[in-house]
């Protein structure tokens, strides 16, 4: 077996010069075909930034793209540039332990319809607009999709106003994996008709010095999107917005009458956020076994930020099995904020437990209640860190909270037959 591991594209032509000198001996010729056709896919190491300009620029399905530890300089802009289901892109630090920081400028990375592309193992550090950008260039009709990003680390973006940790407008079927935001102007991450996409074992954490307006926010046509398994430690003002307001021009792939529908969060921890789940112009999010604790003003919101009347009512919210722990700054009077024009009266809370640390308040909650569990301590431990975690083992809490989420298999969900969200529109 020929290896062609961590032969750089600049020496293809080499390799190349060798087989055509071969080439007048058919046997060896054809020797030599059948182990270049049997070789694994090319690996390149780069260690500056036009050597990964120019490595991405060349890049054909099975690349994997190695960057040495160090300072780049970001500002990457790329189109068209896919792998396939066979054989992805990987564009990754060469060591996870000493990982590339793309440092300051406009924007580390934008991807414009490049697909099954891997992005994994490096820092993003101060970007002013957005950390990476993803989006289907402006063809909405083909979104980008199947873009993996993992272990990597994006932090101090904006610091204030609409400007995201990771922007992704179009894409479809992606896994955002183990990755850090930390402080952001906008959203850490800010999605706009995107579908079928999975958030995992993520951590969000806004400082001081920067807007932090949303963790995640999914709006513009989002559907069937899942975020699970991550941490929201004093996340901002939303932890996650299920809806939004978005301009008509920009939802994917068409306008229904929603901002985000069937989204499911599941299994997460949350510690403080001013609200942390908002339905703005929401149809059917679900928000099942996560656990609550201390959120700062309200446990949630029920919005309308989208004022065009062709949008129903935000409606058939669902908030299911999760543990709230929450003191006296909750429920003044709200504990669920119901904004005008909403359809409050659809939403569901089922089989919570709600725990008053300063009292013995029950939540007063919009909709229909049933099955909750009143003034049982779930005795969580380690607030505030990852391994912040129930250790009453009283039955009543049994199926309840982050502990209790069975994690769903990302690739799997990604991989789901679509479902036909638009094309149900009569409007359509
Ligand atoms: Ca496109």
């Amino acid at each position: 077996m020929v290896s062609m591991e961590a032969v750089p594209l600049n020496s293809v032509q080499t390799w190349g010069d060798i087989m055509k000198r071969l080439a007048n001996i058919s046997a060896v010729a054809a020797l030599v075909g059948s182990m270049v056709a049997a070789a694994p896919a090319a690996e390149v190491s780069v260690n500056s930034s036009n050597a990964l300009r120019s490595a991405i620029s060349q890049a054909k399905p099975g690349t994997t793209i190695l960057i040495a530890g160090g300072n780049y300089s970001g500002g990457l802009d790329f189109r068209d540039i896919s792998g396939n289901a066979e054989a992805r892109i990987t564009i990754k630090g060469a060591e996870p332990g000493n990982p590339p920081v793309f440092k300051g400028g406009t924007q580390a990375m934008h991807l414009a319809d490049c697909n099954y592309v891997t992005l994994a193992d490096f820092i993003v550090d101060g970007c002013a607009t957005n950390g990476l950008n993803c989006d289907d260039g402006g063809s909405i009709s083909t979104p980008m999709h199947h873009l993996i990003v993992e272990n990597v680390t994006i932090k101090h973006i904006g610091p204030r106003g609409n400007h995201d940790g990771l922007k992704m407008s179009g894409v479809d079927q992606f896994i955002i994996r183990n990755c850090r935001f930390i402080s952001w102007g906008g959203s850490g991450i800010d999605m706009v008709g995107c579908h079928q996409g999975v958030v995992e074992d993520c951590y969000f954490h806004g400082e001081e010095g920067f807007d932090n307006s949303e963790a995640i926010q999914m709006k513009g046509g989002c559907a069937d999107n899942l975020v699970q398994c991550c941490f929201f430690d004093r996340a901002g003002g939303r932890g996650l917005n299920l809806g939004g307001s978005t301009g008509l021009p920009y939802f994917r792939p068409s306008v229904g009458d929603y901002e985000a529908t069937r989204l499911l969060v599941a299994g997460n921890l949350f510690y403080g956020c001013q609200a942390p789940v908002v339905w703005p112009t929401a149809s059917h999010n679900r928000v099942i076994q996560n656990t609550i604790v201390l959120p700062d003003k309200w446990i949630g919101r029920i919005l309308q930020e989208t004022r065009d009347p062709q949008f129903k009512p935000s409606h058939d919210g669902v908030f299911e099995k999760n543990v709230v722990l929450f003191d006296g700054r909750v429920g003044r009077p709200e504990f669920i904020n119901v904004g005008p024009g909403t359809a409050p009266e659809t939403w569901r809370f089922i089989g919570n437990a709600w725990f008053d640390t300063e009292g013995n308040r029950k939540p007063r909650l919009p909709g229909v209640e049933t099955g909750s569990v009143h003034h049982v301590d779930p005795k969580i431990v380690d607030i505030g860190k990852p391994t912040m975690r129930i250790t009453n083992r009283d039955e009543r809490l049994k199926d309840i909270g982050a502990q209790a989420w069975k994690k769903l298999d990302a690739e799997a969900w990604t991989a789901r037959e679509k479902k036909l969200t638009s094309q149900a529109d009569p409007r359509r």
